[in-house]
């Protein structure tokens, strides 16, 4: 039977599931709220669906439920690094934070910079959480070789998520945040396990041929959104969030885990910017002229990005989420068991 549960009640019981597997109070604190706010946000690929894999990656002994996030002394005021000491990125991102914001305030832009952390989540609660402080943000992250660059036939780039926020006083930020990949992996997982066709266009076998099983794509390669484009957009992310900041590249990361089916240790890079900085000394208000252009997007009859999540949102808020039958014995379970209920 399905099973309908308040946001805050679903999070008390992410957060149960992941301490009884033996994590710590910041970690499972930090990913029970970015676990929870996916489901609440109607972002199956990255809501409860990712804990069992969080819980065999922690399991497999490639992730640290155990780590405390530390903020490392500053090299520049403009970069901000923590290392997330082989745990999470979410309660690193979350140590960090304030430091960022208030940098790019004094600076105008300022990095956060996180090493050594296992990333699994959606980036839009980090956007999120830096637009809240009237700041501007973009960040990235590779994750595992797994996407063929456009013209090439074996996975090489991650599905490298991208977001950007820009902030909206009074009203839900502008952000989009996507894979660069033509749809993030767990899509082809979810496309899998409900027996379903993947549509054509996202993914090619392990020969490089088209394919619309999801089997064969995981197998085989993803493709890369826009064609060239989206290859491009990759390999930018590899350099600055792998390369440049001293962390693992994709095809490093697949080298050193093994596998794609456990989540990914790597790297992350935030920045921040203050647009009141940035345009101070030119006319006009940037907040204002922002909401001109939203206007003019909207006047088209085209909606904005994170319009039809914080439309869930509010579903969510004021009438909580229905997890299927299957989805709610599935919680049922790894809490009963903790890490005994996953390979
Ligand atoms: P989608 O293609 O589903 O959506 C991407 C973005 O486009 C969202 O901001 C979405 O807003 C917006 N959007 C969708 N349709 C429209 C439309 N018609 N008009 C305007 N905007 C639209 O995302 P992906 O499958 O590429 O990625 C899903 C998630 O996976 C992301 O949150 C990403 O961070 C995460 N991911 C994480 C990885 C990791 O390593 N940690 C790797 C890859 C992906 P809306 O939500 O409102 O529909
Ligand atoms: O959905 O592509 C994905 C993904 C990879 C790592 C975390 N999420």
């Amino acid at each position: 039977m399905s099973q309908t549960l308040s946001i805050p009640a679903l999070q008390a019981r992410v957060e149960a599931i992941l301490m009884r597997a033996g994590m710590n109070d910041q970690q499972s604190s930090a990913l029970a709220r970015v676990i929870t706010a996916g489901e609440r946000d109607g972002c199956k690929s990255h809501g409860i669906y990712r804990i069992e894999g969080s819980l065999r990656t922690l399991k497999a002994g490639k992730v640290r439920g155990d780590a405390r996030p530390e903020i490392l002394p500053s090299v520049s005021r403009g970069i901000v690094r923590v290392d997330a000491r082989g745990g999470f990125s979410n309660p690193a991102f979350e140590i960090g934070l304030p430091l960022l914001a208030e940098r790019a305030r004094d600076l105008g832009l300022a990095a956060l910079v996180v090493n050594d952390c296992t990333h699994f989540a959606a980036l839009w609660p980090e956007v999120e959480a830096v637009t809240d402080r009237g700041l501007a943000a973009l960040v990235m992250c590779p994750s595992y070789a797994s996407v063929a660059p456009a013209g090439g036939k074996s996975p090489l780039l991650g599905t490298n998520p991208i977001a950007f926020g820009w902030p909206r006083p009074g009203r839900p930020p502008y952000v989009f945040d996507f894979a660069t990949s033509v749809v993030a992996r767990g899509e082809i997982e979810l496309h899998r396990r409900a027996g379903r066709a993947l549509p054509e266009g996202w993914a090619i076998d392990d020969a490089g041929q088209p394919t619309t099983d999801p089997a064969a794509a995981l197998a085989g390669a993803m493709l890369p959104f826009g064609g060239h484009k989206g290859s491009a957009i990759g390999t930018m992310i590899e350099l600055l969030a792998g390369v440049m900041i001293g962390d693992l590249t994709s095809p490093e990361v697949l080298d050193v885990l093994g596998t794609t089916t456990l989540a990914p240790m790597h790297g992350e890079l935030i920045l921040a910017l203050s647009p009141a900085a940035f345009a101070a000394g030119r006319e006009g208000d940037p907040f204002a002229r922002a909401e001109r252009l939203f206007e003019a997007i909207k006047g088209q009859g085209a909606r904005l990005p994170s319009e039809r999540r914080f439309a869930a949102r509010a579903r969510a808020l004021s009438d909580g989420v229905t997890l299927t039958d299957a989805e709610a014995k599935q919680l049922d379970r790894l809490l009963a068991h903790g890490l005994d209920a996953v390979d």
